[in-house]
């Protein structure tokens, strides 16, 4: 009889080696035994990738591993989703437009990030990843979201997200609209720096921020 912590291992395992089969036999289980999947999305997937990402550091694997280990995970994703989507709380009733940023194809904390916005209530409008800064000033111009939420996953990608401030500003919509930045090299002496609203470290952070900026926490 396996044990939950041998399937996290697993899973842990299967993403770090891109090994499809394995991942999904772990995920499965992990959902069928009642796994809170905010705690498989965390511990489990988002986790195994930061290891991943410290061994490509290492030179342990490459890129096109990493590629594969992504597309693993999405596929993991799309087990857990609905399960989050089952825990849905009452309607925050808040629009929060969701993107990477321009220059960046990072997406998976972006899309945890928002399937966790819907559980809590919120409507997300995703832009996706790679956003130019036109299309972000259009979307908020036109969709008049409560929040915008920007996830940027590489230190050269970071300024953009700045970059997005200034031009909300430009445009006479940034005290329109609240904004949350997020993603692994971003920290909160940056969200201060650059004048954001809200900073989280990981996606329940990230729905306990969108809730705090429209005033619902
Ligand atoms: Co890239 N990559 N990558 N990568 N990648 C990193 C980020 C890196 C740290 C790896 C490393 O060297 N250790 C490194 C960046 C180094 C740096 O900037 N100094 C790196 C690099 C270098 C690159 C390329 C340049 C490699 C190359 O081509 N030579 C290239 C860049 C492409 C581009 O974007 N232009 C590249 C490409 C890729 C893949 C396409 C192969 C793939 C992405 C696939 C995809 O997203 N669809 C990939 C991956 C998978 C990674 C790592 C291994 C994992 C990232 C990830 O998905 N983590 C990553 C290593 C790492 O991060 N340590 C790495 C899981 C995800 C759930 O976590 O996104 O952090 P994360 O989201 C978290 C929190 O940050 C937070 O909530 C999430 C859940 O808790 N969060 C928010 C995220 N957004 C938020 C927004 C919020 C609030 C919270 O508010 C709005």
């Amino acid at each position: 009889m396996a044990t939950e912590e041998q399937m996290y291992e697993q899973l842990n395992k299967g993403l770090n080696d891109g090994d499809e089969a394995k991942s999904l036999e772990a995920t499965h289980w992990l959902v069928d035994n009642g796994v809170n999947p905010v705690e498989i999305l965390e511990e489990g997937m988002a986790k195994a990738m930061f290891i991943l990402g410290e061994r490509w550091k290492r030179g342990e694997v490459f890129l096109p591993e990493v590629v594969v280990s992504a597309e693993v995970f999405k596929k993991c994703n799309a087990i857990v989703e609905p399960e989050l989507a089952k825990m849905g709380e009452a309607k925050a009733s808040s629009l929060v437009v969701m993107l990477t940023v321009k220059g960046d194809l990072h997406d998976l904390g972006k899309n945890m990030v928002g399937a966790m916005l819907k559980t809590s209530g919120f409507e997300v409008h995703d832009l996706g990843k790679d956003v130019p800064t036109d299309k972000v000033i259009a979307a908020v111009e036109e969709l008049k979201p409560a929040i915008v939420g920007m996830s940027a996953l590489l230190t050269t990608t970071v300024p953009q997200q700045q970059v997005v401030i200034k031009a909300l500003k430009k445009n006479g919509l940034r005290d329109k609209v609240k904004v949350m930045v997020g993603g692994a090299p971003v920290t909160q002496e940056w969200a201060d720096q650059i004048g954001a609203d809200g900073y989280a470290p990981s996606a329940p952070e990230a729905v306990e921020m969108a809730k705090q900026l429209i005033g619902k926490a």
